[in-house]
């Protein structure tokens, strides 16, 4: 007999629905940027798909077959994102690592109470060679008066998120995103053109066994950095050695010590002082998501989403992952 009440298949829009239903008087419009992200990701997996094909239809600056100016994709992700959240009547302004200044909701659209802060296509400089990339995003809610959101409004600590995700454009396209309340993952299904939920309450193990850094910066860290970093590989006898994996691509070092557990480390280094990551786009995103997730993330002075922003672009040391790994960091570094 067929079982008209199976559930096994819940789509994105489903399971956003289902949590509005959770909270009171929740107004949709949360939901709403969902779905635009939703659909924006989509969108951006779908070029990010015929990255390889570039030479055939047209190089960057050229004309492709459609006639259209070929741009690269980080910009082109930047601008779908744009697009698909400008009008919806749910923002009050945006803020994307690849533009200087914050973007403001044009002003035939509706205003909204919330702000979107996102990098439009991590880890770019991969595409070329065929690495996963991804697309991070942070939701604040407005706390300036007035229609317009504000720097003010977009130097909030992190742990004034309401949301946070990111997409990964890999050998699948996934979606992980959080409300606070538990990290959910959804895999786009490309024969149907749908997310469908296939992590479901996902948590980050206590201690891992992945350790992302890029270790080229060696000569470059400080001592305390340095013996952290030894530490972790089991050099200096006091653990067991954990295995290094560094794709180069934030978003898939942080998907599968997500999945693995283990630490992902950008450290200041004497030609960076502070990193290289970006505190709005990526480190406190993915900050808000590994500790609904049960994990950690530090800046190796204190918790990444207690720092105070001063500025939209400004840069971070950043350890995240497996609550003990990154108690060592803690431990190591902020004496
Ligand atoms: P991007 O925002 O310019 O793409 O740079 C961020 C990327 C991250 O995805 C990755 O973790 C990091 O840069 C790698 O940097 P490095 O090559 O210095 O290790
Ligand atoms: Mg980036």
């Amino acid at each position: 007999m067929v079982n008209h009440t199976d559930t096994s298949v819940v789509t994105i829009e489903r399971f956003i629905i289902e949590q509005e239903r959770l909270i009171p008087h929740a107004t949709g419009e949360l939901s709403g940027i969902m779905y635009d992200l939703a659909l924006a990701s989509k969108m951006i997996a779908n070029k990010v798909r015929l990255a390889g094909l570039v030479d055939i239809l047209g190089e960057e600056g050229s004309d492709n077959v459609q006639g259209e100016a070929q741009q690269k994709l980080d910009v082109i992700a930047n601008t779908i994102i744009v697009k698909a959240l400008d009008h919806g009547g749910r923002l009050c302004a945006m803020a994307s690592e690849e533009e200087a200044e914050i973007i403001p909701i044009p002003p035939q659209f509706r205003r909204g109470k919330y702000l979107l802060l996102f990098d439009p296509l991590d880890g770019s400089s991969n595409i070329d060679v065929n690495v996963p990339v991804g697309t991070i995003f942070s939701v604040l809610e407005k706390v300036t008066d007035g229609e317009d959101g504000t720097l003010e409004d977009m130097l909030q600590k992190g742990a004034a998120q309401v949301a946070a995700g990111y997409v990964i454009y890999g050998a699948s396209t996934m979606l992980v995103y959080t409300t606070g309340q538990g990290v959910h993952g959804f895999t786009l299904d490309p024969s149907i053109g749908e997310f469908l939920l296939s992590h479901p309450n996902m948590r980050i193990p206590e201690h891992g066994r992945y350790l992302s850094v890029n270790e080229s910066y060696e000569q470059l860290w400080s001592d305390d950095v340095r013996a952290l970093i030894r530490r972790y590989r089991g050099l200096d006898g006091k653990r067991e050695a954990m295995n290094v994996r560094y794709v180069g691509s934030l978003v898939a070092d942080f998907h599968r010590n997500l999945l693995g557990g283990g630490i992902f480390a950008y450290p200041a280094n004497a030609k960076s002082p502070n990193g290289k990551l970006r505190l709005l786009y990526e480190c406190n995103p993915l900050a808000f998501i590994v500790e609904a997730a049960g994990g950690a993330a530090t800046n190796g002075r204190g918790r990444i989403l207690d720092v105070q922003p001063t500025e939209l672009h400004q840069r971070s040391p950043y350890f995240v992952g497996s609550r003990a790994d990154v108690a060592i960091a803690t431990e190591m570094l902020a004496t």
